[in-house]
């Protein structure tokens, strides 16, 4: 949040959009502005999410979001889209300065968004390609009806291999009730169950028997690096092509923290991403690729989105610009020294954690083995007292994917407001503080419940103005006075 325009130029902007906004629904207004007060008050443990800068958040707002441009930069389906050329060309080639890729595509809205474009340019590179090559065509709309109905049945029939939901995996790596999972044929790799860790001779094995069209690799929920030199290896050893899922530490890689074999982009055919979580941009998602997919990521839209939302791409150029400055390399490398503080804090004080810590910007606390709980109980005892989290399932989680054992607490967004080391272990105590006073709830029929819980009002209050001091120690957009 560096290098911003001097504070009354924020505090006009934002205090002149909201009158604009006042005089036609006051609701939205209002809505908008106790939007900013709830997170200034905010202690942020959620892993994805973060703070935007006033200028990304700015470039949001405007009259891009009036303009269709399906097509590409220079090709597109609309007249008038000059303006949006310059901010789509000018997202990709921050893009793609920022983390080595050939090509970047920055239409997709989402990261679920930016999975589907991915696979679709994995099929039409890997599937439809050799179909038309056969049948002596370019286009499917050539094909014989018996050619066409072949290809569409060999659409459904490839196989995926990604990590799976309980080991820290993504529901869009082929969890079943997601899209993912019934397009593809999907088998899940896990971790070890000793360490946590993921087991690449394991996942060689289970590569080699499985043959998979796609290997995914990259988590929402694994508190350790990946390999994704490894990972590539076995990917070209079985004839895969190896997909990356960097949006949770898409910031991490831009900032430099991880390199070598631990950087996805020198590695993997493609790469997806969210633009918002680590990587602090807006909400959004994007795909990276080498040459050899560049065409087939293109047809993106239609093909998977909707028009691209041009003010978003805006923004991401913005973002992305921002995450080119040296000052971001500092960022991400104190978001993952305060999730080692974090971890180092709550290990000290008896919690356990999974993987024993953290490697990234990100912890697995295992609320079930530490206190007995189960993850919803903990996510609604600490929101209780200020400090806000999410429940996650852990590796073979005895609760599933709606209780769950775990609680998921991540360090970006407290990392952009300033917190350092010494915060993440008054953070540490608040949660141990917590936790350690919850006691599991009853149902109304007396048998123990995995979703009430039990917190006496005291310790939540207490937890929560400490909380609430902690942070207020370190204003939130201090360029923006709404009052
Ligand atoms: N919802 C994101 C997360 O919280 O990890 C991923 O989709």
């Amino acid at each position: 949040m560096s290098a911003t325009p001097p504070r009354s130029t924020e505090s006009t902007a934002f205090r002149s959009a909201l009158d604009v906004i006042r005089g036609v629904e006051p609701r939205v207004a209002d809505a908008i502005g106790q939007e900013l007060a709830d997170q200034r008050e905010m202690l942020k443990l959620i892993a994805s999410e973060n703070y935007a800068s006033p200028a990304t958040l700015l470039a949001m707002g405007n009259w891009f979001s009036d303009k269709y441009a399906e097509g590409t930069v220079g090709r597109r389906f609309y007249a008038g889209c000059r303006n949006v050329d310059t901010v789509e060309a000018l997202a990709a080639e921050h893009a793609r300065e920022l983390f080595g890729a050939q090509h970047a595509y920055a239409q997709p809205h989402s990261g679920i968004d930016a999975n589907l474009v991915a696979f679709w340019a994995i099929l039409a590179d890997r599937v439809e390609a050799p179909a038309l090559a056969a049948a002596g065509v370019r286009n499917v709309n050539d094909l014989s009806d018996a050619d066409w109905a072949e290809l569409r049945s060999a659409f459904g029939n490839q196989r995926m291999l990604g990590m799976s939901l309980d080991a820290g995996g993504h529901l869009t790596h082929g969890f079943r009730p997601n899209i993912s999972g019934k397009m593809f044929d999907q088998r899940s790799y896990g971790t070890d169950p000793a360490t946590g860790l993921i087991d690449y001779e394991a996942l060689r094995a289970q590569a080699r028997e499985f043959k998979p069209l796609v290997i995914v690799a990259g988590y929402s929920a694994y508190p350790r690096l990946v390999n994704f030199r490894i990972m590539r290896e076995i990917a070209d050893e079985v004839g895969a092509t190896l997909m990356v899922d960097m949006a949770h530490f898409a910031g991490l890689v831009a900032g430099k923290v991880l390199t070598g074999d631990f950087d996805p982009v020198p590695h993997a055919q493609i790469v997806t991403t969210t633009t918002h979580k680590s990587l602090r941009g807006p909400r959004g998602g994007m795909v990276l690729c080498d040459d050899s997919l560049k065409d087939q990521v293109d047809r993106g839209c239609p093909m998977v989105l909707g028009g691209p939302l041009p003010h978003v791409m805006a923004a991401k150029a913005v973002a992305l610009a921002e995450a080119r400055r040296p000052d971001f390399q500092d960022y991400a490398q104190r978001v993952v020294d305060n999730a080692r503080a974090l971890a180092e804090g709550l290990m000290r004080r008896g919690a356990t954690l999974v993987t024993g810590g953290t490697d990234n910007h990100l912890n697995l606390i295992d609320v079930a083995s530490s206190y007995g709980l189960t993850g919803r109980q903990a996510e609604a005892a600490l929101l209780d007292s200020g400090v806000v989290t999410n429940r996650n399932a852990i590796p073979a989680d005895p609760n599933g994917a709606w209780y769950t054992s775990g609680i998921r607490i991540g360090t970006p967004a407290l990392t952009t407001r300033g917190l350092g080391g010494a915060e993440m272990d008054e953070i540490a105590a608040l949660i141990v503080t917590v936790l350690s006073a919850t006691e599991q709830g009853k149902t109304s029929k007396g048998a123990v419940s995995k979703a009430q819980h039990v917190l006496d009002e005291k310790t939540s209050d207490e937890v929560a103005r400490r909380a609430s001091d902690l942070v207020a120690g370190f204003p939130l957009y201090p360029g923006v006075d709404l009052s």
